[in-house]
């Protein structure tokens, strides 16, 4: 026998991979008795492709009214399928409020309206922005409500399980094509004192959101292009509104005006909602960005592991405010912790996928990952959030919250399952 096959022999039965490498030969012969290869040619199943018949992931779909009130339409990304740092269009989360389906529009009707403290107002159609300089970037989009404690409680309303998709599926990550705004804000002129910028959505909903003017010019974009092609009506066809690393509810979807003012809108959504109480019973208004957040998506909730031998965790970090610097896993509950491994590319405001090899030997573990970005500002456990803004532990149980980044730890049992051990709810 050559000695690099031999090599190869001694190697596979030396570790767990001789037990996959086994496997792999039974879902070979499924795929040749599928008889896929002899299916009929239709030219109509290639002019867009669709994923393999096999493949099953697809959104999560909250029922209107249970565990959500049904003004709202949600889908969550199923976080624990996801590969790599790009979340597919067709799996990108959705959240409308005013719950009714994506609006209808006919890019050659839409127009982009800029106008009130500017010099030169203006009305855009999408063949003129699509005519100015583009710029590409991969960024992830968040809800303010994602991993909160809120998720935990509606499920729990409804007698529904909470998984790592229903309570941590608000968020995705995605190219986006577009113009800065900065360009347009130029365009149009600024006048003197203008300092905060409303946008508004051609929903029914009539969804408007103000930001300071210091942001839109650092970084926003006006988006029509994701993952290489058209927007998805469900992330605003034919136009969006795209604020790197802010929470998901101020990024406007099916953008159709700009207004340029000296003070905030003080619109519904940033008055009434996507708010935190302190412990002095204040409203905080305004908590733009979000905070960075590590998230272990295997093993996880949705997983079972099939038996003793080596793992490699994986997971997703990002940070609102800048890159991923630093992920650190602990396998122990917290006792000792190590670095993972950051993929590339690791890129500002975008997902960054982290992994570490573990052994299991079938003990019961706690697994969970911590996540420091570029600006030294490192993920809390969740007595440190508590601490931090003064609340009580039972808290959780009535309180509402956005921008929630504790750590999330996944509770493993000797059998292989998996449970969320955030609370004891
Ligand atoms: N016009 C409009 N824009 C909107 C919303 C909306 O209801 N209408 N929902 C906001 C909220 S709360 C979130 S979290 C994000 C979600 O973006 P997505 O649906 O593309 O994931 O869109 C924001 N933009
Ligand atoms: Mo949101």
């Amino acid at each position: 026998m050559p000695s690099r096959r031999r090599d190869r022999r001694k190697f596979l039965k030396n570790t767990a991979l001789a037990a996959m490498a086994m496997s792999a030969g039974v879902v070979d012969s499924a795929h040749a008795q599928a008889g896929d290869s002899h299916a009929p040619y239709s030219k109509e199943r290639h002019l867009y492709g669709r994923r393999s018949r096999f493949e099953t992931a697809t959104r999560y779909i909250r029922e209107p009214g249970i565990p959500l009130p049904n003004y709202v339409m949600a889908g969550l990304t199923p976080i624990q399928d996801s590969i790599g740092i790009i979340t597919p269009s067709g799996l990108h989360f959705l959240f409308t409020h005013g719950g009714h389906a994506p609006p209808d529009i006919d890019p050659r009707q839409h127009r982009l309206m800029i106008h009130g403290m500017v010099e030169r107002p203006l009305v855009l159609s999408l063949d003129e922005i699509r005519r100015l300089p583009s710029v590409s970037r991969i960024h992830v989009l968040e809800c303010g409500g994602n991993s909160g404690p809120l998720h935990y409680r509606q499920a729990l309303r409804a007698k529904l399980p909470f998984t790592i998709q229903s309570v941590h599926g608000d968020v995705s990550c995605s190219e986006w094509t577009g113009v800065p705004l900065s360009l347009l804000l130029k365009e149009a002129g600024l006048k003197k004192g203008a300092s905060w910028v409303l946008a508004e959505g051609a929903d029914g909903n009539r969804h408007t959101m103000s930001i300071p003017i210091e942001k839109a010019m650092e970084d926003v974009l006006i988006v029509y292009g994701q993952n290489g092609e058209a927007l998805r009506p469900e992330q605003g066809y034919p136009l969006r509104f795209l604020v790197p690393g802010w929470e998901g509810v101020i990024n406007v979807k099916w953008l159709r005006r700009i207004k340029l003012s000296d003070q905030p809108f003080m619109t519904k959504n940033e008055s009434t909602s996507y708010l935190n109480m302190g412990v002095d019973g204040k409203a905080r208004w305004f908590q733009f960005e979000k905070a960075p957040k590590a998230l272990i998506t295997f093993p996880s909730d949705a997983h079972r592991l099939p038996g003793r031998g080596f793992y490699q965790i994986s997971g997703l970090a990002w940070s609102g405010g800048g890159t991923v610097r630093r992920v650190e896993v602990s396998t122990d509950g917290g006792r000792t912790w190590k670095d993972a491994q950051l993929q590339d590319p690791v890129l500002r405001i975008a997902f960054t996928r982290f992994t570490l090899p573990w052994n299991w030997q079938g003990e019961e573990a706690v697994l969970q990952a911590r996540c420091t970005d570029d600006r030294g500002i490192a993920q809390p456990s969740l007595a440190q959030l508590e601490q931090f803004w003064g609340v009580a532990s039972n808290y959780w149980k009535t309180g509402n919250f956005s921008n929630f980044n504790a750590i999330q730890p996944w509770k493993v049992n000797r059998d292989g399952s998996i449970v969320n051990a955030m609370y004891n709810f």
